[in-house]
């Protein structure tokens, strides 16, 4: 394991309020039957389970002015928000249990105010087969899901943009996107535009992942808040088939590994997002085991001792 331990804060946020499908609501409840604490744990890590938190129920309405559901995101992200600001405030690393991925807004907001705070560079990987870069303007849904890192730097209504206390929460360099393998026609351009860093399944195929890592943790320094978005369906459908929006052609469990060790290479990985997974689309719960496998590897279980 690569460091005496900094306490794990989990944080379940049970809702699909910015989902396409129902059921991510229920991701937290199915980390915890697979064993998250515990398989933590057994390696030494620290973890106490905050339970989940509370908001509004999911209205299943169709969107308004290119949003859905609004109002209950922004109620769910600054609920996320303060959490994960109180267990950062703490010196502990939070670990938000989603949930769909609309929350990285609450969350992210959270980590880049503490980083100001603190004069601490962040950098953000975002591990997914989405850029999740859609504004109200380009999204084909409406769904929020597909509109987090766009938020966070800047574009989006301000009862999102502005949930940390500063507009834009982080800049796009601060990003790297991996595994990046379905992104709609209007936000291609815009994700062009804004200089995002995409290292997409044709790069990774190109390269292998051990570059693409590489290339992703280039120039973090030992004063680097790494904070991971890890939505679950960045892996690839067959190994993962218990997400809202599967997407074939993602990295296989191998790569996933290897991505994840780098990562606990680094040391510097310092608040988590798990996010996305949707135990009604899942067998026998084994996108949770996968998921929580690839957690383990992100805080350093490697498959031979290393040192
Ligand atoms: N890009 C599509 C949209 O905006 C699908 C987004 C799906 N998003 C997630 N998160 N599952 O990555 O609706
Ligand atoms: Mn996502
Ligand atoms: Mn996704
Ligand atoms: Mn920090």
């Amino acid at each position: 394991m690569t460091r005496p331990m900094q306490q794990i804060r989990l944080i379940g946020a049970p809702t699909d309020i910015g989902a396409s499908t129902r059921g991510a609501s229920m991701g937290p409840e199915a980390l915890r039957v697979a064993g998250l604490q515990a398989t933590l744990e057994s390696h030494g890590l620290r973890v106490l389970d905050h339970g989940n938190l509370i908001g509004p129920a999911n209205p299943w309405q169709p969107p308004v002015n290119g949003y859905r559901h609004l109002a209950e995101v922004a109620a769910w992200n600054r609920t996320v928000h303060d959490a994960v600001y109180s267990a950062l405030t703490a010196g502990e690393m939070p670990m938000l249990l989603g949930g769909d991925h609309c929350l990285a807004i609450g969350s992210i907001s959270a980590v880049a105010r503490h980083c100001r705070q603190m004069g601490h560079p962040l950098r953000v990987l975002w591990l997914d087969a989405h850029a999740d870069f859609n504004t109200h303007a380009l999204t084909p849904t409406g769904n929020t899901h597909g509109m987090p890192v766009a938020v966070l730097c800047g574009h989006g209504p301000p009862e999102l943009t502005g949930i940390g206390g500063t507009c834009p929460a982080i800049q796009p360099s601060a990003v790297r996107q991996i595994g990046i393998r379905s992104v709609d026609e209007g936000e291609k351009h815009f994700v062009r535009q804004s200089g995002l860093q995409v290292f997409d399944m044709r790069y990774i195929d190109e390269m292998g992942m051990k570059r693409t890592m590489k290339a992703a943790l280039a120039g973090i320094d030992e004063n680097t808040h790494l904070h991971v978005s890890f939505d679950v369906d960045f892996l690839d459908a067959v190994i993962a088939p218990g997400v809202g929006t599967a997407v074939k052609g993602g990295p296989t469990y191998r790569e996933a590994q290897l991505c994840m060790e780098m990562i606990a290479d680094t040391g510097r990985m310092a608040s988590l997002d798990v996010m996305e997974l949707n135990p009604a689309l899942d067998v026998r719960n084994g996108t949770a085991e996968v998921a929580l496998e690839l957690v383990e590897s992100l805080f350093g279980k490697s498959t031979l001792m290393r040192r």
